[in-house]
């Protein structure tokens, strides 16, 4: 898996550290809040971010954009993040007039329709949030799809009461 992620990924320096771009060739170092894949895989997540539980011990949640122009019939299958325990993909349904968080098993990914995961709407819930998580510091949080491919990213870590 990890000569495939090394031949698949480029990784591109995110908007907050600008002095990464410099190492753009190394596909091992995840820059900040994004990371594209190459054509044939297609996948691009950006705009990624933590935010930590209001009360310590309840579930964190995870955000991020994402773009897909690879081939058809890919689900995003899980996220997983560093320092934190099983995680879940949740989606909110209208159920009898009432909009309700439900979960999610794998979210089709189609070509030239992005997703965002964002309040509200598709988010990914993180039990257990450690202490390693840190509002200021970073997360390990990495996509895994369907087709076996995996996409790495470091990601900012807010507060419960920060911007989402
Ligand atoms: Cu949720």
């Amino acid at each position: 898996m990890s000569s495939i992620r090394n031949a698949a990924l480029m990784l591109l320096a995110g908007a907050l550290l600008p002095a990464l771009a410099a190492c753009s060739d190394e596909a091992d170092t995840p820059a900040q809040g994004t990371v594209t894949a190459e054509a044939s895989a297609g996948l691009t997540v950006s705009n990624a971010r933590v935010v930590l539980p209001p009360v310590a011990g309840n579930p964190a949640a995870v955000y991020f954009d994402l773009s897909y122009e690879g081939a058809p019939g890919v689900t995003l299958d899980a996220v997983d993040i560093a320092g934190a325990g099983m995680t879940m993909i949740h989606d909110y349904a209208e159920s009898a007039g009432k909009m309700q968080m439900v979960m999610t098993d794998a979210v089709p990914l189609d070509a030239g329709t992005p997703l965002s995961f964002a309040p509200g709407g598709l988010h990914v819930m993180a039990m257990d949030p450690s202490d390693a998580l840190k509002a200021g510091g970073n997360a390990k949080v990495t996509l895994t799809l369907s087709n076996g491919m995996t996409a790495t990213l470091d990601a900012p870590v807010r507060a419960a009461g920060d911007e989402r």
